[in-house]
C-alpha cells in the first residue's frame, strides 16, 4: 500500500509539471527478463516518469538484453547510445573497486545490513559514476546469494574443475580461488549454459535460478548468503543536465518510489523464489559447517584484495560501515 501510495505521489505531480519545448523517448536497456523484479520495477518507474511529465519524456524499457546485453549497457549510456540503462554494478569492478562494494564476501548477509551499507557507500559509488558521465538514479538489491550445483557439494575440494558460471569481477574470483572454471554468463543465456554444459554450477539468488527455472539442469542450492548485489538505474550525464528542474523533480520522485517497491519485492521474493526451486524438485539447504568455514576463509582474503584495490576511499566506507553496526 505504502509504496502503491509512492507511484500516486510520483503520478500526481504529473499535472504541475511544465511542458518542455519537445516531448521526447528515451529507451532504457535493462538485462534481465521483462519477468523479473527488477524489470517489473523499471517498467513502473518508466510509467510514473512518462505519466508525470504528461508523456513528454517518455520512457521505454527494453529487457532481457534485447537492446544492449547487459556487459555493453553501462558503455552505451556512459557514451549517449542510449540515455538511460539499468546495470548490476559489481559487474564493472574491473574498471573501479567501488562498483564492486556490494560483493565483499560476508560483509553483510541480510537486506537490513545490506542497506546500511549502501546508504554508506551509496554516494561514493554515484561519485564514481559520474566521473563515468553518468547520473545515478536508483538501485535495488536482489537477494542473498547462495551456490548451485548439479552435484552434491559438502567442501571446497568438492568444487575443483566444475565449470562455474560467474556475472562479475568477485564471482569469477570465487570461482578461480575454489578451483573451479570461470565462464561469465548473463542470465539471460544461463538456460542455454546449463542445457549444453557450458557451466554446471553458480553463485546468484535463488530470484534468478528461480526465474531461470534451472531445477532443469542443477540440482543442489546451498544457502550462504555471501552478498547482495545491486542493480543500478542510471542517465548519461549530458541527457540528465539537459532536463529541466521539473522532469528532474519528476525522475526523483519516480526513483524513490522504485527503490522502495524493488527493495520489498526483493525481499518477498526471497522465501518465495527459495521454494519455487524446492517444488522444482531441487534441494535447498544450508552448506555444510565445512563449506562455510572454507569460504569465510576464500571470502577473508577477497575482503583483503577489495581493501587493498579500493584504498582510503574503500577502507572508510568499511570502518564507517563496521563502527555502526
Ligand atoms: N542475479 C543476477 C545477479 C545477482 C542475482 O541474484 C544474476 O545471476 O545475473
Amino acid at each position: 500500500m505504502k509504496n502503491l501510495m509512492n507511484w500516486t505521489a510520483g503520478a500526481a505531480l504529473a499535472a504541475s509539471v511544465a511542458a518542455p519545448a519537445m516531448a521526447e523517448t528515451w529507451d532504457m536497456p535493462m538485462a534481465y527478463a521483462a519477468t523479473n523484479f527488477h524489470s517489473e520495477v523499471g517498467a513502473n518507474f518508466a510509467k510514473c516518469v512518462t505519466d508525470g511529465t504528461g508523456g513528454n519524456l517518455e520512457i521505454v524499457t527494453h529487457p532481457s538484453g534485447s537492446l544492449f546485453p547487459g556487459n555493453e549497457i553501462k558503455r552505451a549510456v556512459q557514451t549517449g547510445q542510449a540515455n538511460i540503462g539499468e546495470r548490476l554494478l559489481s559487474a564493472h569492478q574491473n574498471e573501479n573497486p567501488l562498483y564492486g562494494v556490494d560483493s565483499i564476501p560476508f560483509l553483510v548477509s541480510s537486506f537490513d545490513e545490506h542497506e546500511k551499507l549502501w546508504e554508506i557507500a551509496g554516494p561514493a559509488v554515484a561519485e564514481v559514476m559520474a566521473e563515468d558521465n553518468l547520473h545515478y538514479l536508483y538501485s535495488v538489491p536482489w537477494p542473498p546469494q547462495g551456490l548451485y550445483f548439479r552435484d552434491p557439494v559438502n567442501s571446497v575440494a568438492d568444487m575443483n574443475g566444475v565449470k562455474f558460471r560467474s556475472y562479475s569481477t568477485a564471482t569469477a574470483r570465487l570461482a578461480e580461488l575454489t578451483g573451479m572454471i570461470p565462464v561469465q554468463i548473463e542470465a539471460a543465456e544461463i538456460s542455454q549454459a546449463f542445457a549444453t554444459g557450458v557451466a554446471d554450477s553458480m553463485i546468484s539468488s535463488g530470484a534468478t535460478g528461480y526465474d531461470r527455472k534451472v531445477w532443469e539442469h542443477l540440482n543442489h542450492f546451498y544457502i550462504v548468503d555471501a552478498w547482495l548485489p545491486r542493480n543500478a538505474v542510471f542517465v548519461n550525464m549530458d541527457a540528465w543536465n539537459g532536463l529541466d528542474d521539473a522532469t528532474k523533480g519528476v525522475m526523483n520522485d519516480c526513483a524513490a518510489a522504485a527503490k522502495a517497491e524493488g527493495l520489498a519485492r526483493s525481499k518477498d521474493y526471497t522465501d518465495f523464489t527459495l521454494n519455487g526451486l524446492r517444488e522444482g524438485g531441487m534441494t535447498v539447504e544450508p552448506a555444510s559447517d565445512t563449506l562455510v568455514s572454507e569460504l569465510q576463509a576464500i571470502g577473508a582474503t577477497m575482503t583483503e584484495e577489495w581493501l587493498a584495490g579500493a584504498g582510503d576511499a574503500g577502507k572508510a566506507i568499511v570502518d564507517a560501515y563496521k563502527a555502526g553496526n
